[in-house]
């Protein structure tokens, strides 16, 4: 019998092993963790941020999924086995949280809710007006699978949007950047900034303060991607200079610090890594669909990572 490892989060282990067992009955699904060494035997895993070394143990295995978009969590592993193909797990309806979160926090700042929260504590009654969305420029940094879905939610709405990628890509609505070249020029105008980039060498500290000084009076930025993208002490910094707020989904160590001087700045909203959580309910059917398709030798390329490129 074909084995599957399972390397997720603790506090909802026994959940994953147990739906997506219910769902493979035709394989051995068994967990990884801190205290259960991997079954070297293993054919599959599917993992969340396994320890460095770890799957180049498994001296069988045919194919790892990554349970998340991202897949920096699984390449930060210098041991990771090359040649084993590996897979993201992206869905519509994983897609779907990432929107509703962007939208949210976009909203928020497009209707000025922190400044009116503050009037409120204050007890003042003063109206705050807003442009209207289409005189609002949203900028999307990265057209991933989750960007271009952000993109296009927040085009759909009315906003004004830009997006920015590495390489040219076109998209009705939507003004597109590319490259290092163009980057100055798309930031020139983005009054709220979503990073949805992939973690790679060359993103690594794209939010810094050269960036942030690229953008307007008054800007706002939304880190849904990675911590390692932000340089921290840069973005306490600027929102002394032209960055109004930010919104944090992700930071370099998570959980964050109980000490970390964002959790008590007024202008930073801290969330748990929650964005586009995949939980086991909606996340172990998608996976289990994508191992049944591997299994039956059905092409998996638009979930197939270029591990060399790092997405
Ligand atoms: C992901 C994430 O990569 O949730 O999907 O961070």
């Amino acid at each position: 019998m074909t084995t599957l490892l399972l390397r997720v989060d603790s506090a909802r282990a026994e959940q994953w092993r147990q739906s997506m067992q219910d769902l493979l009955p035709e394989l051995n699904c068994r967990l990884w963790t801190d205290v259960t060494p991997p079954d070297c035997s293993a054919e599959l895993a599917a993992v969340w941020s396994p320890p460095a070394g770890g799957l180049a143990k498994l001296k069988r295995l045919k194919a790892v999924f990554s349970i998340g978009a991202g897949v920096d969590h699984v390449l930060k592993d210098p041991d990771y086995p090359q040649t084993v193909p590996l897979f993201k797990t992206i869905a519509p309806e994983l897609s779907q949280r990432m929107v509703e979160y962007v939208l949210l926090h976009t909203l928020r700042y497009h209707r000025r809710l922190p400044e009116l929260a503050a009037q409120q504590a204050r007890g003042e009654w003063q109206i705050l007006l807003s442009p209207l969305a289409h005189e609002r420029t949203v900028g999307v940094l990265g057209l991933g699978h989750l960007g271009v879905q952000v993109a296009f939610a927040l085009r759909d709405f009315g906003f004004n949007v830009q997006a920015w990628s590495r390489s040219q890509k076109q998209h009705k609505g939507i003004e597109c950047f590319a490259g290092a070249q163009q980057l100055k020029a798309f930031l020139a105008n983005c009054e709220i900034l979503i990073c949805l980039l992939p973690l790679t060498p060359n993103t690594r500290t794209i939010l810094n303060a050269e960036l942030f000084a690229a953008l307007p009076q008054g800007a706002y930025i939304i880190n849904v991607a990675r911590g390692e993208h932000l340089v921290e002490e840069d973005l306490l910094l600027a929102l002394e200079q032209n960055l109004a707020g930010a919104t944090l989904d992700v930071f370099v160590t998570e959980p964050l610090p109980s000490k970390h001087p964002f959790w008590q700045h007024p202008n930073i909203t801290i969330t748990p890594h929650i964005a586009s959580m995949i939980d086991p309910l909606v996340g172990s059917p998608v996976l289990a669909g994508n191992i049944r398709r591997f299994l039956a030798n059905e092409p998996l390329s638009e979930l197939r990572v270029d591990v060399h490129r790092g997405y």
